[in-house]
């Protein structure tokens, strides 16, 4: 039950030739030279970390106005006609200079018609869900782009011959003069490069931004023309990575999860779930060098951000995901009056002219609230900034108030899903009341770590209530955990057994003798060989390897000891990072093949995925993500009876115990028996704990 795609990514025809373009990697990046010059072969684990940096920064090495329809990095999405007779499409699939498309452009006037188009930002207000014009009669929408020395963008003619102008600013603005003609203008003047004649094949053009006041922009991009230019004939021209040169490596932000294909639909092609992003966080600080902690840092500053600017909520609850690219909405954007808000994915359908989110994206699963909450402890953790910490027990009392569920074995609910109320939307995010085994797994590590951070016993009985929960889900004759409850909260989900409860209940829990049972399970019900690869499926109709499950098992494994099994799937998984269909020799694909089923409503495919590939780093670095330990480390408790507060329980603890029962004090931390009184049980119970004879 991986909190993941609910869109199926479909592949609408067979791509061969552009599908190479879409990787950024090269052939000599698998070799790096010592200071000798002697080269030697990247480890699995530093090519894989090596991926999850260029995803980190793909739209913050420059400053994209557009790479691809939807692409998260594209700014000035809004095209705004000029003049008569011109087209625009911004998702043309025909042979586009990279990725899956490129933008085209048509004019066809005649006598002294003219026409053209600006690409600019807009403005976007109230319960508007799509941006409108903004000719320079709005203030605060304008981008800085101070910096910024050049603007490029490759051109190529249908036919060749196609005379255009290209041009830059200008937007409120006397084209002539350069004078403003309304309140609120680009800070420049029209920067033009001047009328140029199209080839039939891509050319990069520059404009050069010397001198130019970049430090509010309306129209990043413009092009124009008249039919006197083209001899009264029809033209078609095409326009694709148009960019300026503007870093910004240092703002916080999110991953793209999938690499998709140019041919896929571009649901996800902006969509950074937010699960993937506390993954690849955590994959950083296993890896742990001052630069991994800077990106963690930069992933848990967005996830901070996320927390306390959502265009709705002010209850700090998080979204099933988010846009990778900028973290904030663009200037001048004010979705229900809000200023800044940290944006949500979409894509855009060039055939309806709209903008689309997804409802699962939208939504809270209580699963991705717990996740950032884990991975902010974590970085809290080898920070010590407070910011995360908080930040994190904001997410956690979001859970205890939104989701304790006092039905049946108790726990946790799945969430909210949908969208915010809004006019068109009364009903606003509804509760659900299913629950999720794999939820409260999370649940009960996040809570169990912050009473350890913290030291508040509040969290220790709601751990407790999380890990009930769990241990109900546990079948002690199957000898695995079940997915959940259906809706009323006490009914087994027997409906559809997913692998990766099994090892992820035992990363999380102090129990291991017990849950290796569970481990077992997984290798008689969901190994299976496909497409050239040993490993296992989401679930037990073995129709196809999922990478990401296969590297829970790596972990799963390691925790147990058994290097034999670890080793051989570890073996896979490298192989896979090498010769797996679509791989780029560094990441990790979701599955082996499309279409990998999950027995849920969604599937995997065989594409890029961040959250596969931080797996895969956990299972090369050795490290345990619920509780930023190496694997080789036993699995921490729940640190209850732990009375004098020094990490252990003792004898000492025990007589804590013993002294408090005499004075009739209690505490919940004492009350290991949970019968809500501190006596001589309890002190007898630590006492067999420090001995080693029970566990709490
Ligand atoms: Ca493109
Ligand atoms: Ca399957
Ligand atoms: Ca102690
Ligand atoms: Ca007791």
């Amino acid at each position: 039950m991986t909190k993941q795609i609910l869109k199926r990514i479909i592949a609408v025809s067979s791509v061969t030739v552009i599908a190479m373009l879409v990787f950024i990697g090269s052939a000599s990046a698998n070799m790096e030279y010592d200071d000798d010059g002697v080269n030697f072969t990247q480890t699995s684990d530093v090519l894989a970390l090596e991926h999850l940096e260029e995803i980190l920064d793909k739209y913050h090495s420059d400053f994209d106005v557009y790479t691809d329809l939807s692409a998260a990095g594209n700014h000035f999405v809004l095209p705004a006609k000029m003049g008569e007779d011109a087209e625009i499409n911004p998702g043309c699939f025909e042979k586009p200079h990279s990725g899956a498309t490129c933008i085209e452009n048509k004019f066809a006037g005649t006598g002294t018609s003219w026409g053209g188009w600006y690409l600019m930002n807009g403005v976007l207000e109230g319960e508007e869900t799509q941006p409108k014009q903004n000719w320079g009669e709005y203030p605060d929408a304008g981008f800085n782009l101070t910096g910024a020395t050049e603007l490029t963008f490759w051109a190529k003619g249908k036919e060749g011959g196609e005379r255009v102008e290209f041009f830059a600013f200008g937007v409120g603005r006397d084209p002539n003069t350069g004078n403003p003609t309304a309140p609120y203008p680009d800070s420049s003047p029209k920067k033009s490069l001047g009328y140029k004649t199209l080839g039939k094949e891509w050319q990069q053009y520059t404009i050069d931004l010397g001198g130019a006041d970049l430090s509010y922009v309306l129209g990043s991009f413009g092009w124009v023309t008249n039919a006197r230019k083209n001899d009264n004939k029809p033209i078609t021209f095409y326009l694709d990575d148009i960019k300026y040169d503007k870093e910004r490596l240092d703002e916080p932000r999110f991953l793209v999860s999938y690499e998709l294909l140019p041919a896929d639909e571009p649901v996800l092609k902006n969509t950074a779930f937010t699960y993937d992003n506390a993954l690849v966080l955590l994959s950083f600080l296993a890896n742990s060098t001052e630069e991994d902690l800077e990106r963690a840092m930069l992933i848990g500053d967005a996830l901070v951000y996320a927390i306390e600017q959502d265009r709705h909520f002010t209850d700090g609850h998080l979204r099933n995901a988010y846009q990778g690219g900028d973290l904030k909405l663009f200037p001048g954007w004010k979705p229900h009056g809000k200023e800044d808000t940290v944006r949500l994915p979409g894509w855009w359908d060039v055939t309806n002219d709209t903008w689309y989110e997804d409802r699962f994206s939208v939504s809270t699963h209580t699963g991705n609230v717990a996740w950032p909450s884990i991975s902010l402890l974590s970085l809290y953790e080898e920070t010590q900034e407070d910011t995360y910490l908080n930040a994190s027990i904001r997410l956690c009392e979001w859970i205890e108030d939104e989701c304790r569920d006092e039905r049946g074995a108790g726990g946790y609910t799945g969430g909210y899903e949908g969208w915010e109320k809004t006019a068109n939307n009364p009903e606003g995010q509804t509760n659900v009341s299913w629950k999720s085994t794999e939820h409260n797994i999370d649940v009960y590590v996040a809570f169990a770590r912050l009473y350890k951070f913290t030291g508040d016993e509040v969290w220790i009985e709601r751990a407790l209530h999380a890990r009930d929960f769990v241990e109900a889900m546990w079948d002690e004759n199957e000898g695995h955990f079940w997915t959940g409850t259906s809706e009323d909260g006490i009914t087994i989900n027997k409906a559809n057994i997913p692998a990766d409860v099994n090892p992820w209940g035992l990363m999380a829990m102090d129990e291991t003798n017990k849950y290796e049972s569970g481990i077992e399970w997984v290798e008689n019900n969901c190994y299976v060989e496909a497409d050239g690869f040993k490993g296992f499926d989401f679930n037990n109709d073995t129709d196809g390897v999922w990478f990401e499950g296969t590297a829970h098992m790596v972990v799963a494994y390691q925790i147990l000891g058994d290097e034999t099994k670890a080793n051989l799937y570890s073996g896979e998984l490298r192989r896979a990072q090498k010769e797996a269909n679509n791989t780029n020799g560094k990441g990790l694909v979701a599955a082996s093949h499309d279409g990998v089923s999950t027995g849920f409503d969604w599937i995997y495919d065989a594409r890029l995925h961040t959250g596969a590939t931080a797996w895969f780093v956990f299972a090369e670095l050795g490290y345990n993500p619920y509780w930023n330990i190496n694997t080789s480390e036993p699995i921490p408790p729940l640190l209850y009876g732990d009375l004098n507060s020094d990490g252990d329980i003792t004898p000492a603890d025990a007589a804590i115990a013993l002294q408090m029962a005499v004075r009739g004090e209690y505490t919940v931390a004492a009350d290991v028996s949970r019968d809500r009184q501190v006596n001589a049980l309890d002190a007898l119970m630590i006492l067999q704990t420090a001995a080693g004879a029970i566990s709490l």
